[in-house]
């Protein structure tokens, strides 16, 4: 059984080295559940359905490897370039390639201040597959996110949680639907698909206790982190890595291990509801 995982979160999300060595204990924690890993990337033109070790130490070195969301895929096709990928074009390579379970670390969504709603949020209505994460990123405008996901119809789910998990912290005070295990959510989505919506599940679960930062902790930062922002200029598909890259910097190194931390978790439980999807359509 095969788990999609994004390859953005190696060339953007995280810094060099931890970027690399957390692609390969992704990989691994799917192998160790038995399934078979699938990080998706481009690499000159052609869309990897499983990148291979090398092309993922190339990407994760290399300064100027584009960030495709959906909507240039066509282009870094057609011109053969590089890219990894973000939420939305991993989930529609996965699900065009009959890939049913995808773990990544936060989604997109609505960010705080001037328009700036994330390609992720449209493509989880037009894609059928399970997508486990821990939550919008804490960068996001949350209640905001929450509501952008209701309006578009999308499934969403928190695993052994009440709340909408807060990505590097576990609550955010959002009520969700709960799903207490990987057999519920592979009937979730086997209802889903019997109803004809094209639409994703999205599982929110929680960052482990032990990795969780303070919510108030992490609002400080992010404050820091926004004025950084506006003073930077930074703009577009630039703006979810500038402000990744300040909360590292604010908070000494912490949310990059904790940003670790929930991928782990994340490409665990993307395992489990893996299994049990293959169990339930033998
Ligand atoms: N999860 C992480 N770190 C990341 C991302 C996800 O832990 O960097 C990436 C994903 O690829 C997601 C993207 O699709 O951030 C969102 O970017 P934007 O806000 O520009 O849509
Ligand atoms: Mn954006």
């Amino acid at each position: 059984m095969r788990v999609a995982l994004e390859s953005t979160v190696i060339t953007h999300g995280l810094p060099f080295p931890q970027n690399v060595e957390t692609a390969f204990a992704l990989e691994k924690i799917v192998i160790d559940h038995g399934g078979s890993p699938v990080t998706i990337g481009i690499m000159d033109g052609q869309i990897k359905i499983g990148l291979t070790v090398d092309e993922i130490r190339r990407m994760a070195k290399e300064k100027h490897v584009y960030k495709a969301g959906v909507r240039e895929l066509p282009i870094m096709i057609a011109q053969k370039a590089c890219a990894s990928t973000t939420v939305s074009a991993t989930a529609r390579l996965a699900h065009l390639n009959g890939i049913s379970v995808f773990a990544t670390g936060g989604i997109g969504g609505v960010h705080p201040g001037r328009w700036d709603v994330s390609q992720d949020l449209f493509e989880l209505t037009r894609t059928s597959i399970v997508i486990v994460s821990a939550g919008p990123k804490a960068i996001l405008d949350l209640p905001g996110t929450y509501e952008m996901l209701e309006s578009l119809g999308v499934t969403v789910l928190g695993y052994q949680t009440d709340e909408m998990p807060a990505f590097y912290s576990r609550s955010s005070g959002i009520a969700i639907p709960r799903a207490n295990n990987p057999e519920e959510i592979a009937g979730i989505l086997a209802a889903s698909r019997s109803l004809g919506l094209t639409n994703a599940v999205l599982v929110f679960n929680p960052i482990p206790l032990e990795h969780a930062l303070l919510f108030e902790e992490v609002e400080s930062w992010n404050t820091l982190s926004q004025l950084d922002l506006v003073q930077s200029g930074v703009s577009g598909k630039e703006v979810t890595p500038f402000l990744l890259s300040r909360m590292a910097v604010h908070s000494n190194g912490r949310t990059v291990i904790s940003n670790r931390r929930l991928l782990e978790n994340n490409a665990a439980l993307a395992s489990e509801i893996a299994l049990a999807i293959e169990k339930t359509t033998k």
